[in-house]
């Protein structure tokens, strides 16, 4: 196909459509399929696809899960999950929510007006999360192994996760910010700041003395501390903020907002043909915080990096219609803005960016490129070969395509960028490459993270899975290899190399997570390690208990009607693979104890009569046996 032709059949296709189709939903079809490379002798695939049982993944898939709230793992390239995180969710296997150790990541990074409106409804915490962007923490622009952050959407925090035992240590919520969504660690020199876009516009003190008054809303762009897990500083913008990422040299930030207008519903959001993206001077910044050029809100320093105010701090760069995600390439020089209303991607380049806050160059003066590449564009991943693969949302496909040929393309040399489209099944949102977010993109794999199923799997009633299909891209041409189903609803994922990534076999007896039992242990005078006994506190019960399979260290323990009691259990196996559970029977208490671990759960023992404690996870031939009894006095006996 020639440029002509195909720039004429896209621009027909757009010719005042776009919005059209995008409001008529999926209803666009995906138009075209496998485009001709031009090329006679296409480099062939070096990937190996199948991993046969017994063997194991080059790459962990971190995985979001949107709604479900946890953080999945996988295995790629077999796409086999591995396990899953509960983060800002409830689990009911783990005991996630109920356990006193979850219950203080879920409540400590609370704000005081929150714990109070959850507590009227009887609630320590949420039990929903809206989990959209997991992304590992760097040095210097590459993965480090150490944590794992990510968003909740629903509920404005941000969470972090430890790589050494998979496990979220930490759970923030972000005051002022309305709605976290886009999310992104600090690459270089590393994590650093994680920053995070508030997407929802709401009044800066959002207290009910201003409601229905939308020109008084702002966006607020937060940037977390990730070591300590505190809110650095915030910026007050103009317009909505989507996505974010930053470069490869810790100086800029770049947020989408698809929603400059400020309005409130569909067609105000939507009315102009042209929003922007934000772009933030770190630096600029952070001397700015060191001036005192702040407002303290809510603990938080908040700077105003409204548009109006030509603030030092931000630039405003227009872009069309509704942009997206922000993608950066791993060369370190480009920042993919995607079109998403417009079939076009921006591309930014780093190094014309500096003028923009030095000069006060013209803000369009960084957009070196923006090829049309078809319709709803909406993110962008990278090889180390120079292209970028962007899924194309009403299209159904993932368009591969050429950055320096689209960079020429754009100062009018005639040159087609797009080098080849698969269809993909159907609608992606966001795609990744292996390694494709750090400078080491070893251009091996890319997953489209398809929104719809429809047809590809047996029907399971009207909630249908996601579709996510796996894509070699070793070659010269991508090869679609594997679908696999997931539940609501991965946005996002990256491929770690495997190698980075190494997690413990078995917990550490010192390890901080259960820090707070080891020391109400101690300061009861019980081992731990060696001890299963009851201690009574007034109408505080604690009772301890070891557990090595397949026996609990208490046979049976009594408590009186009313009692305060917490169970401590710590699993003695030091055996890999053997978790305990401690199960205590209609009293819906539930959680996991793996080996060498110590959890605690507490409750009120409100209920008489007896109640067999078991363990759930099946840990030995007497595992049913593996229970005992806890007898509940009634108050009055
Ligand atoms: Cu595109 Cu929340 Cu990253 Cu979904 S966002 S697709
Ligand atoms: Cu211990 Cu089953």
């Amino acid at each position: 196909m020639t440029e002509e032709t195909h720039n004429l059949s896209r621009r027909s296709l757009l010719g005042g459509t776009a919005k059209t189709a995008v409001f008529a939903g999926v209803a666009a079809s995906a138009v075209g399929g496998l485009m001709a490379t031009g090329s006679t002798k296409a480099a062939e695939s070096t990937n190996k696809v199948e991993v046969k049982p017994g063997e194991l993944d080059e790459y962990y898939g971190f995985w979001s899960s949107g709604q479900t709230g946890e953080l999945r793992i996988l295995g790629v390239p077999s796409m086999r999950e591995l396990i899953r995180v509960p983060v800002f969710n409830r689990c009911s296997a783990t005991g996630w929510g109920a356990t006193n150790e979850s219950l203080k990541v879920l409540t400590e990074g609370l704000l005081p007006e929150t714990k109070e409106f959850l507590a009227k409804r009887g609630l320590k915490t949420y039990q929903n999360g809206d989990l959209h962007h997991p992304h590992m923490s760097y040095t210097e622009g590459t993965y480090d192994g150490r944590y794992l952050f990510m968003n909740d959407k629903a509920n404005t925090r941000i969470a972090r996760v430890r790589c050494d035992v998979m496990r979220c240590d930490k759970i923030l919520e972000i005051p002022n910010a309305s709605d976290i969504h886009g999310m992104r660690p600090q690459k270089y020199p590393r994590t650093g700041y994680i920053f995070a876009n508030g997407e929802h516009e709401a009044p800066l003190v959002n207290d009910g003395t201003i409601l229905d008054d939308p020109k008084e809303y702002v966006n607020i762009f937060t940037a977390v501390d990730g070591d300590k897990m505190e809110v650095a500083w915030q910026v007050i913008v103009s317009g909505n903020l989507d996505n974010t990422n930053t470069d490869y040299k810790g100086n800029y930030a770049f947020s989408t907002s698809y929603n400059s207008e400020m309005g409130v519903n569909l067609a105000e959001m939507t009315a102009n043909e042209t929003d922007h993206v934000v772009i933030f001077d770190i630096k600029a910044i952070e001397a700015g915080v060191a001036a005192g050029d702040y407002q303290e809100l809510n603990g938080a320093k908040v700077l105003d990096g409204r548009k109006g105010k030509n603030s030092k701090y931000t630039r405003y760069v227009p872009i069309p219609n509704s942009p997206h995600g922000v993608n950066a390439s791993p060369d370190g020089k480009y920042i993919m803005i995607n079109g998403k209303l417009s079939p076009t991607v921006s591309i930014i380049d780093v190094d014309k960016v500096e003028p923009l806050f030095k000069d006060n160059a013209d803000p369009r003066s960084c957009v070196v490129g923006e090829p049309e590449l078809g319709l709803g564009p909406l993110h962008t991943a990278f090889d180390n070969r120079g292209h970028a693969y962007t899924t194309l949302f009403l299209d159904s496909q993932m368009v591969k395509w050429d950055i320096e040929k689209a960079i020429r393309a754009y100062k009018g040399e005639k040159v087609d960028p797009i080098v080849q489209k698969i269809d993909v099944a159907y609608q992606p949102g966001h795609n990744s490459t292996s390694m494709g977010e750090t400078k080491d993109a070893d251009g091996k794999w890319l997953v489209s993270m398809n929104k719809f199923s429809k047809d590809r799997y047996l029907n399971v009633g009207p909630l249908k899975p996601e579709n996510e299909q796996l894509i070699d891209i070793s070659g010269d041409e991508m090869k679609l290899v594997h679908d696999s189903p997931t539940f609501a609803e991965p946005h996002d994922s990256i491929l770690v190399r495997a190698d980075i990534v190494n997690p413990l076999a078995v917990w550490k007896r010192d390890d901080p997570f259960f820090a707070d039992a080891v020391a109400q242990a101690k300061a009861d005078g019980v081992d731990l390690e060696a001890d299963s006994t009851v201690i009574r506190d007034g109408n505080k019960v604690r009772v301890y208990m070891t557990s090595v399979a397949p026996a609990f260290g208490l046979e049976s323990f009594e408590v009186t009607e009313g009692d305060e009691v917490t169970v401590y259990v710590t699993n003695l196996d030091d055996v890999e693979d053997l978790t305990h559970g401690f199960t205590i029977s209609n009293y819906g208490i539930a959680m996991e104890v793996a080996p060498q671990a110590t959890a605690s759960v507490t409750f009120t023992a409100d209920r008489p009569g007896v109640h067999w404690f078991y363990c759930q996870w099946f840990c030995h031939a007497l595992h049913m046996e593996m229970r005992g009894r806890m007898l509940v006095k009634p108050k009055s006996a």
